[in-house]
């Protein structure tokens, strides 16, 4: 009580205190071993767990302590912490027991230091022991800095009054003192054209237009929609041409900021516009492929409100939730519409792909009305549907690990045995998923060392550094879920790190240990295969289906008939379809070697829809044909009009040739046209039902398993159906032959 008053009546200190970034309790850059504590409650709440935003889980299979506990049977209570070397103290912050039920912080401390850790110092005022006053609840975090640095090794937090039980997470903050030249040269060396630095959302926007300045003919901005409260999501689009799709040209996306808080991801892709700008202007051809081969679209911050509200409490005092949430409170990464419930329930009915498609699933019709749907998450998706994204990722925080989809959770099948585990829905392209997620991972400096555990504590990853989501963490309204089920693109979510919101000091670091990884990731979208599908007329046919044989997920073509179609290497049957067109199958081959498989399509307009376009023109009713001599005319039966019909320059073909060879090509074309009426008669006797209607009734054939038989219909060189009818077992049809037209 004496220690509080005097606290209290304490004159203020005026002068500026030192101001140093944190050791890296909450980074993981201090290591476990550097930890340690009088005692602890039990082993779920050991001195490790004192990591300021450490995640608990009061889960009962599986318990992790949000935060150090003592035990309190004990009198004499201490945490320490071993910076290993000769450091300047400047400051602690600390923070109660992440829990949904208790309430437990430390409300005062006095702190010690030492250069042993046997004899210690203990912060003094001139009469007593200094009281520090800790927190006032269990989750927004207190700094107290210290007036005059202090030089030692070691450091002491006594608490000394507490709520609940004697539970915290802190953070210190210091600088470390330069040890030998050995040591500095193990330091990043910043490259001096890069901003490394947190960016609130107006200094993010002037850095844009920077960029946009310095590299005006390959960067383009443009706005996704407004935030809640009016701010622009700004993007950059990076490429050769950036302000228009090129034809056969792949566009991706990174995205971050989601939540607010995770800052990382705004800063890297900060980083990426500055590098690429002045490594294409440097003419690296790495930067220049990439700039010209792809168009990049990179978009800083998806929750501008966020940010603010997350930059203003700063690096170190933003708690885990600060400026997570949109201002109306939504949290935009899994704001996203349920289609992964959709599809399963028609899987499940044994529907798809056969009479619901396994691609581009529909949004439900309320969603418009729906009011739990963030202004942000509809600009988000409108933006989603209007570019040919192939492939992209979202950057978070608060793990080290690759997340890929699905994200939400449904179990194959209803457990029989009691204790029996059953897996999650795995998407189609599973395979692929785990590829894109290793490339990332592997390639970033950090994220594949697992001696150190997760960032919360469970190791997902099982060392590799990637995870399925719905394993880990599921979610459903995810927006990598709906990107996958709703569009084209493939969209991952990368968590950068164990510290949302890092000290500024450490983002050459974190660019060090992402650049790579990045470029790789944006490299992945030439492995596959690309192509275009046009009709015969050359004419791109936008939205036609592409499907591979064996991976029930198919994409679909841009308006500009281009497609990508993002798969391992090996063997593949592609089948392209469209309405109206005949479909058709190749095999494609994807190599080990970088760069997409060209696979093209040339559709043929189905017969069947020239048939269609044909009875369109005489109102859909059948036609009546006349013969005269070689010349034909024919009128539609109902209204009596007559219109004499295209190829009816017979005489003048027909008029070079003698009659007698007129009479032999006659005959020649006759006996041709019965031995094909028969085969064709005959063939279709055996598949045909009684009754034939127009419905689609197929035919095996060599080539097209999935040809109509209308549509397996030869003909030679110089023919062409016109009409054809179909009344019982008996089909009419009036083809041409040259300029002839007959009749069977
Ligand atoms: C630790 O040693 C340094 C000199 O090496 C000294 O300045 C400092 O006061 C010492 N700290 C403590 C707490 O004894
Ligand atoms: C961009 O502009 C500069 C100068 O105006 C020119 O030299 C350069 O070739 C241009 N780059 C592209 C990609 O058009
Ligand atoms: C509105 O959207 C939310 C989130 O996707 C969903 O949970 C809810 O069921 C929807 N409400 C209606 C009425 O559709
Ligand atoms: C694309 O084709 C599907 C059927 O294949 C159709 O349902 C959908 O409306 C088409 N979309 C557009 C934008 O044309
Ligand atoms: C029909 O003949 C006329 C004159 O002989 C010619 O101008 C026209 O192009 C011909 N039409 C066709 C379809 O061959
Ligand atoms: C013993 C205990 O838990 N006391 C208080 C701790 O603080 C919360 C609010 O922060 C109170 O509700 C508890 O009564």
């Amino acid at each position: 009580k004496e220690a509080e008053e005097r606290a209290r009546n304490r004159p203020r200190v005026f002068k500026e205190p030192k101001k140093c970034p944190p050791l890296g309790l909450e980074s993981h850059k201090v290591e476990p071993d550097q930890l340690s504590a009088s005692s602890m409650s039990q082993y779920h709440f050991a001195p490790q767990r004192a990591r300021l935003n450490m995640q608990g889980s009061d889960d009962e299979d599986n318990i992790r302590g949000g935060a150090w506990c003592a035990n309190s049977e004990d009198a004499i209570h201490w945490f320490e912490i071993d910076a290993r070397r000769a450091t300047e103290f400047t400051g602690v912050i600390t923070q109660g027991r992440d829990s949904l039920n208790d309430n437990d912080y430390v409300t005062s401390y006095f702190l010690a230091f030492s250069n042993d850790s046997r004899e210690w110092t203990t912060i003094h005022d001139g009469y007593a022991d200094w009281l520090f006053f800790g927190n006032n609840d269990k989750d927004t975090p207190v700094m107290n800095q210290l007036a005059v640095p202090v030089v030692a090794r070691y450091m002491r937090i006594i608490p000394q009054s507490w709520n609940g039980s004697l539970c915290m997470r802190l953070e210190v903050l210091g600088c470390p003192l330069p040890v030998n030249v050995l040591y500095r040269q193990n330091e990043v060396t910043p490259v001096d054209y890069l901003q490394f630095k947190h960016h609130s959302y107006s200094e993010m926007v002037d850095l844009m237009k920077s960029v946009n300045e310095e590299c005006p003919n390959i960067t383009t901005i443009y706005s996704l929609g407004r935030s809640s409260k009016g701010r622009e999501i700004v993007a950059m689009i990076i490429s050769g041409n950036p302000t228009e799709h090129e034809i056969g040209e792949p566009e991706i996306r990174f995205t971050a900021g989601l939540h607010g808080n995770e800052a990382v991801g705004r800063e890297m892709i900060l980083l990426l516009m500055q590098y690429l700008c002045k490594e294409y202007k440097d003419r690296n051809p790495r930067a220049q492929r990439l700039v010209e081969g792809i168009r990049i679209h990179l978009v800083p911050s998806l929750n501008p409100d966020g940010q603010e509200e997350a930059f203003e409490a700063g690096s170190e005092l933003s708690s885990w939730t600060t400026g997570h949430f949109t201002n109306e409170g939504f949290d935009i990464f899994q704001n996203f519409p349920d289609l992964n419930s959709i599809l399963w329930d028609a899987e499940d009915k044994g529907m798809v792909p056969k009479l619901t498609p396994n691609h581009h699933v529909p949004i439900p019709e309320h969603f418009e009305a729906n009011s739990s749907i963030a202004v942000e998450t509809r600009a988000i998706i409108s933006w989603m549907k209007s570019y040919p994204f192939v492939l992209g990722a979202n950057f978070q925080g608060g793990e080290r690990i690759v997340a890929y989809p699905y994200d939400s959770l449904r179990l194959n099948k209803p457990a029989e045995t009691e204790g029996m585990q059953n897996e999650p829905r795995v998407t189609a392209d599973e395979s692929l998923f785990r590829w894109l997620a290793i490339s990332y991972a592997s390639t970033h400096l950090t994220m594949t060392h697992s001696h150190h555990g997760s960032c919360q504590g469970d190791t997902p990853g099982g060392g590799l550094g990637i995870v399925n989501r719905a394993k880990w963490k599921p979610v459903t309204g995810s927006m990598n879920d709906f990107s996958y089920l709703h569009t084209n693109c493939l969209e991952l979510s990368i968590f950068l790190g164990c510290d949302k919101f890092p000290h500024q000091s450490e983002l050459a670091y974190e660019w060090e240990k992402n650049r790579e990884a990045m470029l790789i990731f944006m490299e992945q979208v030439h492995r596959g295969i690309r192509g275009i599908v046009k009709d015969q007329q050359g004419n791109p046919i936008a939205n036609a289906t592409i499907s591979i044989e064996g991976i029930n997920h198919d994409v679909t073509t841009a308006p500009t008939g281009d497609y990508w179609r993002l798969l391992n290497p090996g063997e593949y049957r592609v089948t392209a379809r469209a309405e109206g067109f005949s479909s058709l199958t190749k095999l494609c081959v994807v190599g080990y070697e970088s760069g997409a498989t060209a696979c093209s399509f040339n559709l043929a307009k189905s017969n069947w829809d020239r048939i269609k376009q044909i009875m369109a023109l005489h109102g859909n009713k059948p036609i009546r044909i006349a013969y005269s001599n070689s010349r034909v005319q024919y009128t539609t039966v109902n209204n009596g009009h007559r219109s004499v019909i295209g190829p009816s320059n017979g005489s003048s073909s027909n008029s070079r040739l003698s009659p007698e060879q007129r009479r032999k090509r006659k005959i020649a074309l006759i006996r041709r046209l019965r031995q094909r009426k028969l085969m064709k008669a005959m063939s279709m006797r055996t598949t045909l039902p009684p009754t034939t209607t127009t419905t689609t009734t197929t035919i095996p054939t060599t080539t097209e398993a999935t040809t109509s038989w209308y549509d397996s219909w030869v003909w030679g060189e110089g023919q062409s159906l016109l009409w054809m009818h179909i009344k019982k077992t008996v089909i009419y049809t009036i083809f041409t032959y040259g300029r002839n037209i007959f009749t069977v």
